[in-house]
């Protein structure tokens, strides 16, 4: 009896010791879709994420959006490095903290931040600027220690936005992460960790329409449809939406455009028709698709003197744009912004306070509704342009 129970101290006591070890080691095994190369499908992996260093923060994603930025990798018009494990527009509860951090604590609700929030940066410390030194927009792929968290088949694998969602678990960086209400689903408030704040954000924030206003919107994706909602918010009267595919139209105009029109429909420049449309008094136009052509076609489309254009979609890698200086010597003013020129940490738990007091709705924006490992398939539908946002559920 007492050699039992001595060997089966034994077995527990090694059992303790394996389970210590382990927490210790902290390295998680979990699904990811991991890109090898551009141009190639997603292929789902065992990966291994590694414990958070100091000041980073493990998150278990909950829920994914499909943005046009993750497609604009796979077809290589952004830079990035491979192999990479992309999303950015996710909503996660908190696994693990590594040292130093004090923001936020294991079992919080959080979105990950594409653009963080050091709070230190010259911009941050700006109140009109968002652009934080931390933000990796020149693709580095990795965390601030110059290393990456995620391994597979034993090769180290790239972040992607300082988020990297399309995966069980991530790590990111402390000023990477917002922590938010623990009420708000996470299927729908993944959206704005991006597409919706980009596109609110750059009609309230960064545009700054004012109220009566005629607005025009070339682009209507998840993005475009949310600069919508920022314009309508705004009190602006008027609100054109344009685009190729006129089965955008429909959902444009439930979420607040008062007309639509395609390009297609004239042999006229587009400024010229908007200009007839609404007696030379476009005031704000926002391009967001990420084409040089429309970004010009959005800047002529505003009034000359007293026009504001804003640059939302993402320009393509090592292109340049000609234009004729006119355009802005006459008055016209030609901004951009990156999250729609908010301040991801500070913003971020606002809005989502916003949604849930039913000051927007997201449910427009969201189309479908995938498990992760139809990832695939939820960009089939971007690419078909039948989706506006797909969200995929873990
Ligand atoms: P999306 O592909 O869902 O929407 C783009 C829309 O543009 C589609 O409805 C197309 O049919 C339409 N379109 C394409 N070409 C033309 C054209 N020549 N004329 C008129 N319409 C056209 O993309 P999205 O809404 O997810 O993103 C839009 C852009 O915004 C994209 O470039 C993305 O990378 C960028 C973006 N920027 C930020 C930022 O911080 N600045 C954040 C998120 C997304
Ligand atoms: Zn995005």
């Amino acid at each position: 009896m007492k050699h039992f129970v001595s060997r089966h101290t034994v077995r527990e006591t090694l059992g303790m010791v394996f389970q210590r070890m382990s927490v210790e080691a902290g390295v998680i095994k979990c699904k990811a879709a991991v890109l090898w190369e551009q141009q190639q499908p997603f292929s789902i992996e065992e990966i291994e994420v590694a414990p958070p260093k100091t000041k980073e923060v493990r998150i278990k994603i909950l829920a994914t959006g499909i943005c046009r930025t993750d497609d604009h990798v796979i077809k290589g018009t952004m830079v990035s490095k491979f192999p990479v494990i992309l999303g950015h527009e996710a909503t996660g509860i908190v696994e693990s903290i590594g040292e130093g951090v004090t923001t936020v604590k294991p079992g919080d609700k959080v979105i990950p931040l594409f653009l963080p929030q050091c709070r230190e940066c010259n911009a941050c410390r700006n109140p009109d600027g968002n652009l934080c030194i931390r933000g990796d927009i020149t693709g580095c792929g990795v965390l601030s220690d110059g290393t990456t968290r995620f391994t597979c088949k034993g090769k180290p694998v790239h972040h992607f936005m300082n988020t990297s969602t399309f995966t069980e678990y991530t790590v990111v960086d402390e000023s990477s992460v917002a922590k938010i209400d623990d009420a708000a689903p996470p299927e729908k408030v993944c959206l704005i960790g991006c597409g919706f704040s980009t596109g609110y954000g750059a009609a309230v924030k960064t545009g700054k329409v004012k109220p009566g206003s005629t607005c025009v919107i070339f682009g209507l994706g998840g993005v475009g449809l949310s600069v919508i909602m920022g314009c309508k918010s705004a009190g602006a009267s008027r609100i054109i939406g344009i685009d190729l595919n006129k089965d955008k139209f429909e959902k444009a105009m439930a979420v607040g455009a008062t007309e639509c029109i395609s390009p297609k429909d004239s042999t006229k420049p587009i400024s010229e028709v908007l200009s007839e449309m609404t007696g030379n008094n476009v005031g704000y136009t926002f391009e967001v698709i990420g084409r040089l052509e429309t970004m010009i076609d959005a800047l002529a489309s505003c009034h000359m003197n007293y026009g504001t254009s804003v640059v939302v979609g993402a320009p393509p890698s090592a292109k340049m744009l000609t234009y004729d200086p006119m355009l802005l010597f006459t008055g016209r003013t030609w901004k951009g912004c990156v999250f729609g020129g908010l301040k991801s940490r500070d913003d971020v738990p606002k809005l989502v306070t916003e949604f849930l007091a039913k000051k927007f709705d997201l449910d427009q924006l969201i189309t479908h509704v995938l498990p992760f490992k139809k990832i695939s398939e939820g960009f089939e539908l971007l690419n078909s342009g039948q989706s506006i946002r797909t969200v995929l559920t873990f």
